[in-house]
């Protein structure tokens, strides 16, 4: 369960200690060292380029650049043509690119930032602008970054915890000794069952059901032979069920409910008597009981919810049938 919740923040990768990554895509060389020369001596900031356009996305791909400076007329590719392949790729689709370009002309600019350009500076630029820009973009992107984890991260966990609250929801519902649901499971059941009953208007069934002399078992073979036992029964009880939506929970030490939606009274007492029937088949033995054997009492009632009524008269019929069952000596059906 714990391991489900433990939501380890320490293992998210950080962002926070990040260097600005540029990467110049220029065919001249001498552009290339004017560029160097300006991001030079800068801490935060790392220069990487290529001449050679045809690279560019190939580099791009290890380096991870957090800003690119590209150009806009090389010899092989089209800088407009570059600046939609980046676009296209999904690594790179958001990474800022900065056109630098020889010519200062508002239609270039305008089909630069058309084509997926963040900006667009004139060859060359002056240094503190270049700067400014180089990590005034780069700190957007980094953010954006740290954003989309954030979320990812949230929603991962989000995922997470609605994964385990429905683990947690079943556990609550479920008997840890035999596997079965418990009583709040039949409490839950029983109530949707008898509302669906009242709009169905379909019989309801109810079998209460306890093992026979069981404080003479667990006395005479140990409580570990008890627990054992009622694992076997629960066990009985749920084999003996044929369609889905019949249940079956123990209801409190050795006592197990079975509820039968849609089933009239002949249904129910022939779930009954195949329960009683493969108990017997089992042959427990029980050397304090009258039979020798394990046996269990059952007592059953049938009812078509009606508004006037509550599930709880339900329980309450099967008890008393099932005090009866007792009563005219066990190992039988009321
Ligand atoms: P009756 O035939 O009238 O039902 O008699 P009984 O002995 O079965 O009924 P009683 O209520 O006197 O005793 C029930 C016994 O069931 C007592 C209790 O120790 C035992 N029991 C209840 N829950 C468990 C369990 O989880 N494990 C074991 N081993 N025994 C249990
Ligand atoms: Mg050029
Ligand atoms: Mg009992
Ligand atoms: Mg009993």
């Amino acid at each position: 369960m714990s391991d489900i919740l433990t939501l380890n923040l320490e293992t998210e990768p950080s962002l926070t200690n990040f260097k600005v990554r540029v990467l110049l895509v220029d065919d001249q060389l001498i552009i290339v060292e004017a560029v160097r020369r300006m991001l030079a001596g800068e801490d935060d900031i790392e220069f990487h380029f290529t001449t050679d356009a045809r690279e560019a996305i190939d580099i791009a791909d290890s380096l991870q650049p957090t800003v690119i400076l590209q150009d806009l007329v090389m010899p092989d590719v089209d800088g407009f043509e570059l600046i939609r392949r980046f676009r296209a790729e999904q690594a790179h689709a958001h990474v800022p690119i900065i056109v630098l370009s020889a010519r200062e002309d508002p239609k270039l600019k305008a089909h630069g930032f058309a084509v997926g350009a963040n900006d667009y500076l004139v060859k060359l630029p002056d240094r503190l602008e270049l700067l400014a820009r180089v990590r005034y973009h780069s700190n957007a992107h980094i953010n954006r970054l740290q954003r989309d984890q954030a979320f990812c991260f949230l929603r991962e966990s989000q995922q997470k915890l609605a994964a385990a609250n429905v683990e947690l929801q079943k556990l609550t519902a479920l008997d840890p000794l035999t596997g079965i649901g418990n009583r709040r499971r039949f409490d839950e059941t029983l109530v949707l069952e008898w509302q669906r009953g009242q709009r169905d208007k379909t019989p309801l069934s109810l079998l209460m059901v306890d093992v026979d002399h069981f404080k003479a078992y667990n006395d005479h073979y140990g409580h570990p032979a008890g627990d054992l036992a009622l694992k076997k029964v629960a066990a009985v009880l749920t084999e003996n069920l044929k369609r889905p939506a019949d249940l079956v929970t123990r209801y409190g030490g050795e006592e197990f409910a079975i509820i039968l939606p849609e089933t009239d009274s002949a249904g129910a007492m022939k779930v009954a008597e195949s329960c009683l029937q493969l108990l017997a088949h089992l042959q427990i033995e029980h050397s304090q009981a009258p039979q020798g054997v394990l046996t269990m009492s059952i007592g059953v009632h049938t009812a078509v919810p009606d508004k006037s009524a509550s599930w709880s008269q339900l329980v309450a019929s099967a008890d008393r049938a099932l005090y009866d069952a007792k009563a005219a000596g066990r190992n039988q059906i009321k």
